[in-house]
């Protein structure tokens, strides 16, 4: 069973920066399940589109992939030997532990685990680009300079996976959606504590846009047409089309 996410339960006197140390590493897939509506349900479509899409002899590639899941997802659905998958983060806690997740399972497509900065991997012959909520997290003002790289290196009609919690343009229905997330996390355990904290912790540190300035950003770089497959709440993944 995954350890338990209380990394925010007790008081503190100063709640620092959220990062992706190795406590939060440690309890990461309990704390994506109880805090994104539908994880497992992306990690599973990131699967089916990569065997739709991933074409033979090319590159896959899981930006921010944390522990693996979206490449692992791809691994599994693909042909043997279809493609191979590069699966990178900048936590060394996630890297190792992402590792060791590779390493328990005979894949039948290779993933090769690296620590690194998204705006740093060179893309190229991908036929695949998954951000599975990691572009919320760099900078806005080197986020279209690192989609267009993404663009660059994706081979026509690959796809770029692109899943963010996303604010709604008008406060009513801002309020809205922020609302029914707080009682879904309510419901999946979390106290009003740990909920205020974290949300203080993630402040500067993940900042969000709304859909349709992903879609504009996306449609100016290039892409061809831009899916959004999923929506729950103030959660969304799209697929962009090259
Ligand atoms: C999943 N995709 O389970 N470059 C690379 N990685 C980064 C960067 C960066 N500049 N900034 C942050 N990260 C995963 C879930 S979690 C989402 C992604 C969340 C990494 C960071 O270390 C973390 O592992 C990941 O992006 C974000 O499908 O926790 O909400």
């Amino acid at each position: 069973m995954a350890n338990k996410d209380n990394i925010f339960a007790t008081p503190r006197e100063h709640v620092s920066d959220f990062c992706f140390d190795d406590a939060v590493a440690e309890v990461f897939p309990d704390m994506i399940n109880r805090s994104v509506p539908g994880y497992q349900t992306i990690i599973d479509t990131i699967g089916e589109l990569g065997q739709a899409y991933v074409t033979p002899q090319s590159n896959v590639f899981d930006l921010g992939c944390s522990l693996g899941a979206a490449s692992l997802s791809v691994a599994r659905r693909c042909p043997p030997d279809q493609c191979q998958i590069y699966a990178i983060d900048s936590s060394e806690a996630m890297v190792k532990r992402c590792q060791r997740v590779v390493d328990a399972f005979n894949l039948p497509n290779q993933i090769a685990v690296s620590e690194g900065y998204a705006q740093s991997v060179e893309i190229q012959n991908a036929s695949m680009v998954i951000m599975n909520f990691t572009l919320q997290f760099i900078a806005p003002d080197e986020r279209k300079a690192l989609l267009k790289t993404i663009y660059d290196g994706l081979n026509p009609g690959g796809i770029f996976v692109l899943s963010e919690k996303v604010k709604h343009e008008q406060d009513s229905g801002n309020h809205l959606i922020n609302n029914l997330h707080l009682n879904f996390k309510r419901n999946n355990g979390y106290s009003e504590l740990e909920i205020s904290q974290k949300r203080a912790a993630l402040e500067n540190v993940m900042l969000i846009d709304s859909f349709s300035t992903h879609e504009s950003r996306l449609r100016e770089i290039g892409f061809s047409d831009v899916v959004m497959w999923y929506k729950c709440y103030n959660f969304m993944s799209l697929v962009a089309i090259k």
